[in-house]
């Protein structure tokens, strides 16, 4: 018996089998991905003085334009699958927080935006995008949340009205998708097995693809060098 579960049947059995079939995210015998990109040129932020709510904002912003960490690791790429249509998890949310786009790029699928501020103060949300229709929308500080639809495949550049150095990216992207932490890394689960595409996306660097094999049960891995521009 032990041996001839398959690994959809034991998630199956740990899940409920009710969820298996809703979700059905990386069908039958799934496999991994994990990403590392990679940038060999020097970091991009730019520091910024503050004078505007500094209670809540700090004295000082950063515009993180190119993040670079350890091992030459690039933060803040997003890694997608277009040909993994697998089921969308918790609904994406962006968070205003210390004058801040918290996560700086946010992940989704086309669908909702739960938006957030969390900072008490006047923020004035404004979309860059063709594709889907522009936001220009005011949330003040008692509107803790607010709800946005992106449901067509871009990448939207965010800025505040209010507080100018304010920067940050909704990737609405049709396939599972991943962000890179800041040694560049993204880990992307439940891939359907077979030839997949793999997508990476950055706000300046610009964008590469790669086709890799993905094996049931196994991790394949995936580098990237992205060049300047
Ligand atoms: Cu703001």
């Amino acid at each position: 018996m032990r041996r001839t579960l398959t690994a959809g049947t034991a998630i199956a059995l740990m899940t409920g089998a009710a969820m298996w079939f809703v979700t059905g995210a990386g069908a039958q015998g799934g496999g991994t991905i994990e990403a590392d990109v990679k940038y060999n040129g020097a970091a991009q932020v730019e520091k910024l003085k503050v004078n505007k709510d500094t209670e809540k904002c700090g004295t000082e912003a950063l515009i993180e334009k190119v993040v670079v960490g350890g091992n030459k690791g690039l933060a803040n790429a997003v890694v997608s699958v277009p040909g993994a249509k697998g089921a969308t998890k918790a609904k994406a949310v962006l968070d205003q927080h210390g004058c801040k786009f918290v996560p700086h790029v946010v992940v989704m699928q086309p669908g909702e935006l739960e938006i957030k501020n969390s900072d008490d103060i006047l923020h004035n949300l404004h979309t860059y995008s063709t594709a889907n229709p522009s936001i220009n929308k005011a949330q003040p500080k008692f509107k803790k949340t607010m709800t946005e639809k992106l449901e067509k495949p871009e990448f939207v550049k965010i800025t505040c009205d209010v507080h100018s150095w304010m920067l940050g990216w909704v990737a609405v992207v049709p396939g599972l998708a991943g962000v890179t932490d800041k040694d560049g890394v993204t880990k992307i689960e439940n891939v359907p097995a077979g030839k997949q595409k793999i997508e990476v996306w950055h706000e300046t660097l610009g964008k590469q693809e790669k086709d890799v094999d993905v094996k049931a049960g196994q991790v394949t891995k995936v580098s990237f060098e992205m060049k300047g521009k």
